[in-house]
């Protein structure tokens, strides 16, 4: 069975509070997925049998996300052609900034498009996914630029103060 576009893996369950925020923007713009646990550290074998045949499985684009000594999305990027999309979590110890660095910090060669800490990287990790996908497949491109039209038209032009 072929796999869905898009793949989100995290290296913990704890890291799910975070990813929901993706799965749930990705099932706005009805984008298929799977979510999976697969840890650099605790599964290593598990992360080097998935990287490996996400490709042939039929995914396209691969979301990550890990925190503390966040090795997922680099190690993923390294053992897959596919892109690589990295969200830092937002961390107890560090707030996520060592999050941040273990994900930004890629050398040469091996890119990881890193986006912001927490929540907010988390749904733009999707939108990104989308976007990459839209450029081969018009509904979805249609669904996202709906989504950001429902978005701009969200915004008050004015502040309103609580009741
Ligand atoms: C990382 O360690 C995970 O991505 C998670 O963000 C962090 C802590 O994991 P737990 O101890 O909560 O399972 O590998």
């Amino acid at each position: 069975m072929t796999a869905p576009p898009v793949a989100i893996i995290m290296g913990s369950q704890s890291d799910w509070d975070t990813m929901r925020h993706a799965a749930e923007t990705l099932d706005a713009l009805e984008v298929p997925f799977d979510a999976r646990i697969v840890s650099a550290h605790r599964t290593p074998e598990r992360l080097y049998a998935f990287a490996k045949g996400a490709k042939d499985h039929g995914f396209r684009v691969i979301i990550a996300g890990a925190g503390g000594a966040a090795h997922l999305p680099g190690m993923a990027a390294a053992l897959t052609p596919l892109p690589v999309l990295g969200v830092p979590m937002e961390s107890h110890a560090l707030r996520g900034v060592d999050s941040l660095h273990s994900i930004v910090q890629m050398p040469a060669g091996i890119p990881v498009g890193t986006l912001a800490i927490g929540k907010a990287g988390a749904i733009n990790a999707a939108l990104l996914a989308a976007s990459i996908l839209a450029l081969s497949d018009a509904a979805i491109a249609g669904r996202l630029e709906a989504w950001r039209a429902r978005q701009t038209a969200a915004v008050a032009e004015q502040p309103v103060s609580p009741a």
